[in-house]
């Protein structure tokens, strides 16, 4: 029997796939490379670059690359990276290939904190390039005024070290992003909401005023990266600017967003960041296959909405999250969020890989409740009271002089102009584009998985 709204197949075939929701129209990038979820960390690695994939085929099935500006991005340099990472480091990562490895010099691998965690795989050097290119051009499109939001959901390695890579991350792209952001920005806040500390973040910025970090965290002194306890709040100029919110193993969708909205609110209003970039790993989900929280979709979801709410610029970039379908579920219900979008649970029909979402074939299927919630309600009252206090210590923003004479009047998206030209008339061409690199990528992605 059909249904009183049931339409025929030619109709639904023109629906849109999406509602929109309230009437800010904030300008969104989506700043990818297909490139990027091609590459390997090796059977056995946790870490599964084809999520990307998943993410890329879920947002354009939901019809959402019609609505952004798409842009494929460009590889970042060696000297982009040297930025933030010593010239010794990032001179290793571009020489290295697993063939050369045993003839290094011997102390070099443990010098460089190479191991099961951090392997060399091929071509690490050019993936590394890829997503961090993509958290630059980003960047960029933020400071020149041509996006309000832009996403790259190839970036968020939080944990990469100036001298050498951490759990799984090599370059940095977010300390990258926020150097330049700084270029213009007088003040920058970092959110992390990965299961992870934010520890290669915090430790950049743990000596200026004018980035604060905060990230939400599993924390019990042991697991990765050890640190991330409530104490650890900056030092010199960046005292205060720094927080963290240690939580404990099963923390549930309401505890998460009333803890996340109740300390993000008063820092954004006293600290004033003139822009924001968001962490949003997708480890921090129930039934992540390395994570011990209970947070379903929506709630991840929640916490991307309220930043969203000020209307500052974003730059919104990924993280963990080593469940692909989950991930690709997850940053795509994001990018509805931050298009103003409210996208159906249903999957859409034409969908490639679709088994892999089954057997509920929904957007947003229940995570939760699959470890014991060990966040008393005191032990978050007691955190919430600790952050709090740590906002007053502020006393307002920080004023930063931004020297003329460094603010570049030069476009800087290191792009010119006929360039900047042909990248919009390929996205308006976009729709062929897509579809051939979606088939090609289809070809490679069949002989991986399969
Ligand atoms: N937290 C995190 C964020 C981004 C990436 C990797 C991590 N690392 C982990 O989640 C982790 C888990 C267990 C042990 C050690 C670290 C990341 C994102 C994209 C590409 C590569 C790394
Ligand atoms: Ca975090
Ligand atoms: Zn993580």
């Amino acid at each position: 029997m059909s249904g009183t709204f049931s339409v025929d197949s030619k109709t639904k075939e023109f629906q849109p796939l999406y509602e929109f929701g309230s009437n800010y129209a904030p300008r969104v990038s989506y700043h990818i490379n297909p490139e990027v979820s091609h590459y390997h960390y090796g059977v056995r690695h946790p870490m599964k670059p084809f999520r990307l994939m998943l993410t890329d085929h879920l947002v354009s099935g939901y019809g959402l690359h019609k609505i952004m500006d798409l842009y494929k991005t460009r590889k970042a340099t060696a000297e982009e990276m040297e930025e933030f990472h010593s010239e010794d480091y990032v001179n290793f990562l571009s020489k290295v290939t697993p063939e050369n490895l045993s003839k290094l010099p011997r102390g070099t691998l443990e010098k460089f904190n190479i191991g099961d965690d951090c392997p060399i795989f091929p071509n690490i050097f050019q993936y590394s390039s890829l997503y961090t290119g993509a958290s630059l051009d980003a960047s960029r499109k933020l400071i020149n005024n041509q996006s309000d939001i832009a996403i790259n959901w190839s970036g968020g390695l939080h944990h990469a070290k100036k001298n050498s890579p951490s759990g799984f991350c090599y370059i940095n792209d977010i300390v990258l992003a926020i150097l330049n952001l700084l270029r213009y920005h007088p003040r920058v806040l970092y959110i992390d909401i990965d299961l992870h500390h934010g520890d290669g973040v915090q430790e950049a910025f743990y000596t200026t005023d004018r980035v604060y970090t905060i990230s939400f965290h599993k924390y019990n002194g042991e697991f990765f990266p050890g640190t991330g306890n409530y104490d650890e709040t900056g030092c010199a100029d960046g005292k205060h600017f720094a927080m963290n919110v240690p939580l404990e193993d099963g923390i549930d969708d309401d505890s998460y967003i009333n803890l996340f909205k109740s300390i993000i609110d008063p820092l954004i209003t006293t600290f004033k960041p003139t822009v924001i970039l968001q962490q949003c790993g997708a480890d921090s989900l129930g039934h992540d296959r390395l994570g011990c929280f209970n947070l379903n979709i929506k709630a991840h979801g929640e916490c991307v909405k309220f930043v969203r709410s000020f209307g500052i610029p974003m730059l919104v970039v990924g993280g963990g999250g080593y469940t692909p379908r989950n991930v690709s579920r997850l940053w795509t219900y994001e990018t509805g969020i931050l298009n103003n979008v409210l996208l159906p649970e249903e999957l859409p029909d034409n969908l490639p890989f679709k088994e892999s979402f089954g057997p509920d074939y929904s957007l947003y299927p229940v995570l939760d409740n699959l470890y014991e919630n060990r966040n008393s309600k005191k032990f978050l009252e007691d955190i919430r009271i600790r952050c709090l206090e740590n906002i007053r210590f502020l006393q307002g923003a920080p004023s930063v002089r931004m020297d003329a004479e460094n603010i570049p009047t030069q476009d800087i998206s290191g792009l010119t102009e006929e360039e900047e030209e042909l990248i919009k008339e390929m996205n308006e061409e976009d729709e062929d584009w897509r579809l051939q690199e979606i088939e090609k990528e289809n070809a490679k992605m069949m002989e991986l998985i399969y």
